[in-house]
C-alpha cells in the first residue's frame, strides 16, 4: 500500500496539502493492511498473556519500525515537508498501565512477535485508563484520558461472550490490535469491553457512579480503591476480563483439535501478577460444566497457569474479602473453597491457607497452590521470595520456583526512541544488534576511543536538546542543556522514594545559598503520578512541585539548580527523557522494587545509574562493574532485618543528623509556606520524623555522598563517556527478547 494512493482515495489529496491527522488516519490503514499480510504463527501450543495492565504507548511508529518501512515512510514524509514526529504527535496515547507492570507486558507482547511465538494478550479495554494528570496550585489534580476515536488500533471483532455476576449478565466483546513482531509475524493484543459502558457518568474529574457495574465497567483502570465499592468494581473487572479469557482459550483450543484433558498441551495461560488469578477457578469451573470431574479440572488447570509474582510490598497483595467474590461471582465460591479445604487438609499452616480467619481469599496463594510455576523478575527479588516473603510456599514447592529477570524492548527503547544513537551503534557494529542485543558487548572495544567517545557525548547532547525543545513545547518549561540532566521517573510512591531525592535538592539548595556552589549545574527532572487516595504521595508531589516554583525562581539559585516536575508522565514523554538522561536515578529502599524497568532503559540509552542494591539494579551493577554504576545505602539484609526487629526510630537521625534535621525542617519553613499548603507540608514532614516508613534517613548521607561523587565525575568528559559506553555495551542482557526465550525455553515450552 502506498500513502499517496491511499491518502487520494481518502482525501483526493496529495501529501503535502493533507493535514497530519489526515496522514496519521492513513498511516493507521497502512499499517493495519500489512501486519495483517504478515503470517502468523498457528503451532499448536500458545502463550496466552493475560493481565490487568497493557501500557502499549502511542503504537504508529513501533509498528512502522516492526514492520520495516519507517525509513520508507518518514522520507516520502520528509520530500513533502511533512515531520513524521508531528505525526505522531496526532496519536492519543492509550493508558492502559500504571507503570512496570503493565508497560513489561506490552514489551513481552513485542517479544513474543519478534520471536515469532504463538501467543496473544489478554485484557480489558479500558476507555479512560489511567487518569492524566494536571498540575494546580503545586497539587495533583486527575482527568480521564480519552483515547479511543473513531479510527484507531482497535478492531472491533464478532467474538461475543456471556459473563454472568450475581443477579446480571452483561455481554463481552473483543476488540483486537495487532502487536507486529520485528520483521516477524503479527499477533493479537484481545481487550475485552461491554457495549453499555456510558462515558456520560464521569463527573468531576474522574468520580463516577461505582455501584452502576453496567456502565462503568470498563471505564477506568483500576478506579480508586480506598472504599468499598471502589474495590468491588475492580473484583468485576478481574473476573469479567478472565471469564471472557478463559472462554476464548477453551475455544481456540477445542478449534485446535484439544479434547481439554490435553489442555496443558495447547495452552500455557501466563498470570502477570494476582489480578487475573480468577482465571484458575473460572477455567475449572468451565471445565466442570463440559463434563470434567472436578479433581481432573483442577489437575488440567494447575498445569495449565503459571504466576508471575511482581511485588514483596504486602499493601499491594490482593486480599479480597469473601464476601465480595459472593456479592458479584458467587459461582466461584465454592471451587475457591474447595480448593482452600484441599490445602488445609495437605498442610497443616495457616500461612500456607488460602482462605484465612478473617475470611479474606489470598490471591497469591491460590496462583501458587495451582500454578505450575512461580517466578519473581530479577534475580534478587526471586531471592526474597524464596527466603523470605514465600518461604512457606518454597519449602513445599521448590521446584516451581524460578528467576525470570525482567527485559524491555529495544525496538521501542532504542531503535524508536534514539534513532541518532541507533545509527551510531550501527556503524560500529553493525545491524546485528536489532536481532542479537548480546551483539551490543562489541562496543567495549571502543571504550578508549576518542572519537567514538566524543560522538557518545555529542549525541547526549543532541538528545537533552531535542527534551528541552520538547519539554518548552508541551508543557512550557524552560531547562538547560548545559546542566547535567538528573533523572527520576517512575509511580509516585514511598517506597520509590521520591522524597529522598527531595531531600537533596533540599540540602543542595541550602549548600547554594550558604555560598557552597556546584560547579556544574544540574537539573533534577521529576515525572510521577500518584494515585487519587495515596495522600502521602500526593504530599511528596506537592513538595516537588513547591521546590521547584521556590528554586526555579531564585536568581541566587537557580543558575545551579533547577527543578523539574513534568506534568502527566506517561509512555510518550518518558521517550523524549530517557535519551536525555545523565543519572538515572534508581534510590527505592533495598530489597522493595521487584526489579524496576526503567533503570534499563537508561542503561540502555547511555545513562549511568545512581542506585541502591535493588531488584535489578543488582544485575546492572554485576554487569557494568563498580566504576560505571553508582551504589550507595543498606542492603537488602540489613533492611529486612531492622524491619523484623522494628529496630529502626527515625526521630534519632532526625534529631542526630544535622543536614537531615535541616532538609526536613525545611519543609514547613516560611520560603515553602509561601508556595505551599500547611496541611499538606506538615503531613510529610511528620511522617518522616515519627515513621520514615522506606527508611530515607539511614541512607541520606551515602546518598548525598554518592551522589556529589557523580556530579564531579560528570566533569571530566571523557572518563564519562566511558562510563556510559561500558553500561550501553552490558544492556544486551536487558532485552525482553532475552526474557521471552527465557519464559519459553523454562515455562510456556512451545515449539
Ligand atoms: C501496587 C500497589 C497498589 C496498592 C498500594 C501499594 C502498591 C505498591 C506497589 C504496587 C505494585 C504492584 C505490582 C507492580 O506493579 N510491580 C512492578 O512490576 C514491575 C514489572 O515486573 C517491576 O519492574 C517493578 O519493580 C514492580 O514494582
Amino acid at each position: 500500500m502506498n500513502l499517496q494512493n491511499v491518502l487520494n482515495d481518502k482525501y483526493g489529496k496529495s501529501i503535502k496539502d493533507c493535514s497530519n491527522e489526515e496522514i496519521y488516519y492513513s498511516l493507521l490503514e497502512i499499517v493495519k493492511s500489512e501486519a495483517a499480510k504478515k503470517v502468523s504463527n498457528n503451532d499448536k501450543k500458545k502463550i496466552y498473556y493475560i493481565s490487568a495492565e497493557f501500557l502499549i504507548g502511542k503504537l504508529l511508529s513501533n509498528n512502522l519500525i516492526n514492520l520495516g518501512i519507517y525509513d520508507e515512510i518518514k522520507t516520502i514524509l520528509a520530500e513533502n515537508g511533512k515531520d513524521i514526529c508531528e505525526i505522531e504527535e496526532v496519536e492519543p496515547e492509550p493508558s492502559l498501565g500504571n507503570g512496570g507492570l503493565g508497560r513489561l507486558a506490552a514489551c513481552f507482547l513485542d517479544s513474543i512477535a519478534t520471536l515469532g511465538l504463538n501467543g496473544s494478550g489478554i485484557g480489558i479495554n479500558y476507555h479512560y485508563g489511567l487518569f492524566k494528570q494536571k498540575f494546580k496550585d503545586n497539587l495533583q489534580t486527575e482527568e480521564p484520558n480519552p483515547w479511543i476515536e473513531e479510527k484507531s488500533w482497535l478492531t472491533k471483532t464478532d467474538k461475543t461472550y456471556t459473563i454472568n455476576f450475581r443477579g446480571m449478565s452483561v455481554k463481552s466483546r473483543m476488540y483486537d490490535i495487532d502487536v507486529t513482531g520485528y520483521d516477524n509475524c503479527t499477533n493479537k493484543l484481545h481487550l475485552f469491553d461491554i457495549e453499555t459502558v456510558d462515558e456520560s457518568i464521569v463527573e468531576d474529574g474522574i468520580s463516577f457512579d461505582k455501584e452502576d457495574i453496567e456502565k462503568n465497567l470498563t471505564l477506568f483502570l483500576y478506579p480508586d480503591d480506598s472504599d468499598d465499592a471502589g474495590r468491588l468494581l475492580r473484583v468485576y473487572q478481574q473476573y469479567f476480563m478472565v471469564s471472557s479469557g478463559a472462554q476464548l482459550i477453551l475455544e481456540e483450543c477445542i478449534a485446535n483439535g484439544s479434547n481439554l484433558y490435553d489442555l496443558p498441551d495447547y495452552a500455557a495461560i501466563q498470570i502477570n501478577d494476582t489480578h487475573p488469578t480468577m482465571v484458575i477457578p473460572e477455567l475449572i469451573r468451565l471445565l466442570c460444566e463440559r463434563g470434567i470431574e472436578l479433581d481432573d479440572a483442577i489437575n488440567i488447570v494447575s498445569r495449565t497457569c503459571a504466576y508471575t509474582n511482581h511485588t514483596i510490598l504486602a499493601e499491594a497483595l490482593e486480599k479480597w474479602p469473601i464476601s465480595y467474590l459472593n456479592k458479584a461471582v458467587p459461582q466461584l465460591v465454592p471451587i475457591i473453597e474447595i480448593l482452600d479445604d484441599k490445602v488445609r487438609r495437605k498442610f497443616d499452616n495457616e500461612k500456607l491457607a488460602i482462605i484465612d480467619k478473617d475470611d479474606r481469599v489470598h490471591m497469591a496463594h491460590i496462583c501458587i497452590h495451582y500454578s505450575y510455576s512461580v517466578n519473581g523478575v530479577a534475580s534478587l527479588h526471586t531471592d526474597i521470595l524464596k527466603e523470605t516473603e514465600l518461604s512457606d510456599f518454597y519449602k513445599i514447592y521448590p521446584d516451581k520456583f524460578n528467576n525470570k529477570t525482567n527485559g524491555i524492548t529495544f525496538r521501542r527503547w532504542l531503535l524508536h526512541c534514539n534513532p541518532e544513537l541507533t545509527k551510531f551503534i550501527t556503524s560500529l557494529i553493525g545491524n546485528e544488534f536489532k536481532r542479537n542485543a548480546d551483539e551490543l558487548k562489541k562496543l567495549a572495544e571502543f571504550a578508549d576511543d576518542e572519537k567514538v567517545l566524543k560522538k557518545l557525548l555529542d549525541i547526549k547532547l543532541n538528545c537533552k536538546k531535542d527534551l528541552c525543545e520538547y519539554l518548552k513545547r508541551t508543557q512550557n518549561l524552560d531547562i538547560s542543556y548545559d546542566s547535567i540532566f538528573d533523572i527520576q521517573i517512575k509511580r509516585l510512591h514511598e517506597y520509590k522514594r521520591q522524597q529522598l531525592n527531595a531531600l537533596y535538592i533540599i540540602h543542595k539548595y541550602l549548600e547554594i545559598k550558604a555560598g557552597k556552589k556546584p560547579s556544574t549545574p544540574i537539573t533534577a527532572i521529576f515525572g510521577a503520578k500518584a494515585a487519587p487516595a495515596y495522600i502521602i504521595a500526593q504530599d511528596i508531589i506537592h513538595l516537588i512541585l513547591c521546590l521547584q516554583e521556590i528554586i526555579n525562581n531564585d536568581p541566587e539559585v537557580s543558575p545551579y539548580l533547577k527543578v523539574v516536575m513534568i506534568e502527566n508522565y506517561n509512555v510518550t514523554n518518558a521517550e523524549h527523557l530517557i535519551p536525555a538522561c545523565d543519572i538515572s536515578e534508581q534510590i527505592s529502599l533495598a530489597s522493595k522494587e521487584a526489579s524496576g524497568t526503567g533503570n534499563m532503559k537508561f542503561m540502555l540509552n547511555g545513562a549511568v545509574t545512581l542506585g541502591t542494591e535493588d531488584g535489578a539494579n543488582v544485575e546492572i551493577h554485576d554487569l557494568v562493574g563498580d566504576d560505571n554504576i553508582y551504589i550507595f545505602g543498606d542492603s537488602s539484609e540489613t533492611v529486612v532485618k531492622r524491619y523484623a526487629d522494628s529496630s529502626y526510630d527515625a526521630s534519632s537521625y532526625y534529631e542526630e543528623n544535622e543536614d537531615i534535621k535541616a532538609a526536613v525542617d525545611f519543609i514547613t519553613s516560611e520560603k515553602l509556606l509561601e508556595v505551599g499548603s500547611e496541611e499538606h507540608l506538615t503531613r510529610l514532614q511528620k511522617e518522616l520524623i515519627n515513621k520514615d516508613w522506606f527508611m530515607t534517613f539511614p541512607d541520606f548521607d551515602d546518598y548525598i555522598e554518592k551522589k556529589d561523587m557523580a556530579f564531579k565525575d560528570y566533569e571530566d568528559r571523557l572518563t564519562w563517556a566511558r562510563k556510559m559506553l561500558i553500561n550501553i555495551s552490558q544492556a544486551g542482557y536487558f532485552s525482553s527478547d532475552r526474557t521471552i526465550a527465557e519464559y519459553n525455553r523454562d515455562i510456556w515450552h512451545l515449539d
